[in-house]
């Protein structure tokens, strides 16, 4: 998009880095270069409030916690988020559990993410003075391509277009958001898998029927459970993509979740109202590069990953570290920095790639069993007997579950 030109707009004003978007990478990326001492805005198209209660993940992997702590934003965090230790599979009414921390000596974090965001907004407009502009409609970045970048945004306050001039942009504004746009469709290659299948997401206010994380294979279909917090748990079912959860009451969903992970002589599941309630088709993307010009894609805006194997904000998070201190390096005219720059994106990409790949693989061993395939029915269960009588195995999948691997 070329340059603004609306009659009657303000000013224009100049910043080194505008971030648009202001969930998990933007909000990292933002209390990153506050602490370095750059000045930056964050665009963000809804309210604090919405975004501070807006539910999503919970399973963060202990680098990424690693990570936000080394950046002095993991204090809320590691007082209050769970530790994990295990998995546990359920399929035909016996439970396998994987305790991935006796093998590994690693473990996930369970932390709701409006609470991470609730912290990393707080960190960042209140703490280290970072501006922010909420509500903002119509975000358009422009001359990404060029060393004079903008990018205009309707004030919700006064509905004029405002411009800012800055020296580079982090697009940071998730699945729908406005910065992929952006990227001249002949420079860059978009990757998409559509797995075929829907998920009913769940939040239940109910505590948790097991301490750990449940994957249920069932000839109907998978069933998952994610404990959140004491009070709230996760759920998830399979179901035709595309459905209405209208077409999923209460007691059909408490119906299906109970027979998908039943396990002999275990207790049926807590039951509690559901909060929320909706309906995702699984797809994955990837961009490729992340970066074009001066702006920079990280977390869910250059990658989506279905929450199968709980990576996307894992992802996000890498991202944005690798973006920060490129961005910092670049403002701060480091000679090294360029070449961070440059660097960026495939280094970014080589995580994604293989989240990506893990996923796929889980999936399989998620819905193999509801294919109806008695074939694809053999092999998901080949695969999970494999972990359970192969250390190697074993070893390997908990280092994907985990992240852990030398190779990112
Ligand atoms: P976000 O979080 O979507 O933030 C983008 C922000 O940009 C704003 N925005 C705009 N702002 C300005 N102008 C525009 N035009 C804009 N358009 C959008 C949005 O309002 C928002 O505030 O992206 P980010 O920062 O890249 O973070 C990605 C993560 O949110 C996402 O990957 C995870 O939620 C995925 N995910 C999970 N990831 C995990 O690592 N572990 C999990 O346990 C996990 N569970 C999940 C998940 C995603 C789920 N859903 C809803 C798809 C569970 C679920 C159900």
């Amino acid at each position: 998009m070329t340059s603004p030109q609306h009659p009657g707009s303000r000013p224009a004003s100049r910043i080194p880095v505008v971030i648009v978007g202001a969930g998990p990478a933007g909000l990292t990326v933002g209390n990153v270069l506050r602490a370095a001492g750059i000045d930056c805005l964050v665009l963000e198209s809804e309210t604090r409030a919405f975004i501070e209660t807006r539910p999503r993940a919970g399973v963060i992997e202990e680098w990424a916690v690693r990570g936000l702590e080394q950046r002095g934003l993991a204090a809320n965090l590691l007082a209050r988020a769970d530790r994990h230790t295990a998995c546990a599979f359920r399929s035909e009414g016996e439970q396998h559990r994987f305790p991935y921390t006796q093998l590994t000596g690693r473990h996930h974090f369970v932390y709701p993410q409006p609470l991470l965001v609730t912290d990393l907004v707080r960190e960042y407009a209140d703490v280290r003075g970072g501006a922010v502009r909420f509500a903002v409609r119509d975000v358009r970045l422009h001359d990404v391509d060029t060393d004079r970048p903008s990018v205009s945004y309707v004030c919700p306050e006064t509905g004029a277009r405002q411009v800012v001039h800055c020296d580079y942009i982090a697009g940071c504004d998730g699945a729908r958001g406005a910065s992929r746009a952006a990227l001249p469709a002949d420079r860059v290659r978009v990757a998409r898998h559509d797995y075929g299948i829907g998920w009913l997401a769940l939040l239940a206010e109910a505590p948790p029927s097991a301490d750990c994380v449940l994957f249920g294979l069932h000839p109907d279909g998978f069933a998952g459970q994610m404990p959140r917090s004491p009070e709230v748990t996760r759920y998830y079912l399979q179901c035709p993509p595309g459905d209405d959860p209208e077409n999923w009451p209460h007691d059909r969903v408490w119906e299906q979740l109970q027979r998908r992970l039943a396990v002999t002589g275990a207790p049926p599941l807590t039951q509690g109202p559901l909060i929320e309630k909706r309906v995702l088709d699984m797809h994955d993307y990837v961009v490729e590069p992340m970066r074009h010009g001066r702006l920079f894609l990280a977390g869910d805006a250059a990658h989506l990953v279905a929450p199968i194997a709980a990576k996307g904000m894992n992802l996000a998070l890498h991202d944005a570290f690798l973006l920060a201190d490129a961005l910092t390096a670049l403002v701060r005219r480091d000679p090294d920095g360029p070449r961070a720059a440059d660097a960026y994106s495939q280094a970014c990409l080589r995580r994604v790639w293989d989240y990506q790949e893990f996923s796929q693989w889980l999936s399989e061993v998620y819905h193999g069993s509801a294919t109806g395939d008695p074939f694809r029915a053999g092999t998901t269960l080949a695969r999970l007997r494999r972990l359970f009588t192969s250390p190697v195995a074993a070893a390997a999948f908990a280092e994907q579950y985990l992240g852990t691997a030398d190779r990112y």
